[in-house]
């Protein structure tokens, strides 16, 4: 009896992770396409172009792949970035693929840290807007309520308003399995 009780209760935890899971809309880019993340033959256009091809939103994944040893990716400023300055990287990865969580919204900026790739183009600069499912920006006329966002500055939509639905679903499930044990 303890026993299913358990495998019950484990069975639960999943499907409502599963639940929360698939509520939020995550898309992985892989960076570069088939180019992937090294010295672009074409200079620095190529990523601008490769990213202005693609939307981000937070949550969204990032992947960087490449020769390991041979490049790595550095997230940076935007003072960094311009400058193809690699000291003090926000964050470092020279494990390939390299897999990187947008989980803020606005400006990233990534450059290959080995000296000369960032200046010979192996630099992206991407614009991550808010959590990817919520508000598809209503172009009808009837919201003269909310006062237009001040990009950047406020914080991103919850996640938590996409997962709302799954929260719900999943408070339903529960209470099923809380019936099924008693
Ligand atoms: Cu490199």
């Amino acid at each position: 009896m303890a026993v299913s009780r358990s495998k019950t209760l484990a069975f639960a935890a999943i499907a409502i992770a599963a639940l929360l899971h698939s509520s939020v809309a995550q898309t992985t880019h892989t960076v570069g396409g088939n180019t992937g993340w090294t010295i672009p033959q074409g200079g620095d256009s190529v990523y601008s172009n490769w990213a202005s091809g693609n939307s981000f939103s937070v949550g969204d994944i990032l992947v960087f792949n490449y020769t390991a040893g041979a490049h790595n990716v550095a997230e940076v400023t935007s003072d960094a970035f311009t400058a193809c300055t690699t000291a003090n990287p926000i964050s470092l990865d020279s494990n390939p693929p390299s897999r990187i969580t947008l989980t803020s919204a606005g400006e990233h900026f990534y450059l290959c840290a080995i000296p000369g790739h960032c200046s010979a183009g192996q630099q992206l600069s991407i614009n991550v807007s808010g959590a990817g499912s919520t508000s598809p920006s209503p172009s009808g006329s009837t919201t003269p309520s909310s006062p237009s966002p001040t990009a950047g500055d406020m914080a991103p939509p919850s996640p938590n308003s996409a997962a709302t639905v799954g929260g719900v679903s999943a408070t339903a499930f529960l209470s099923v399995v809380a019936a099924l044990l008693l």
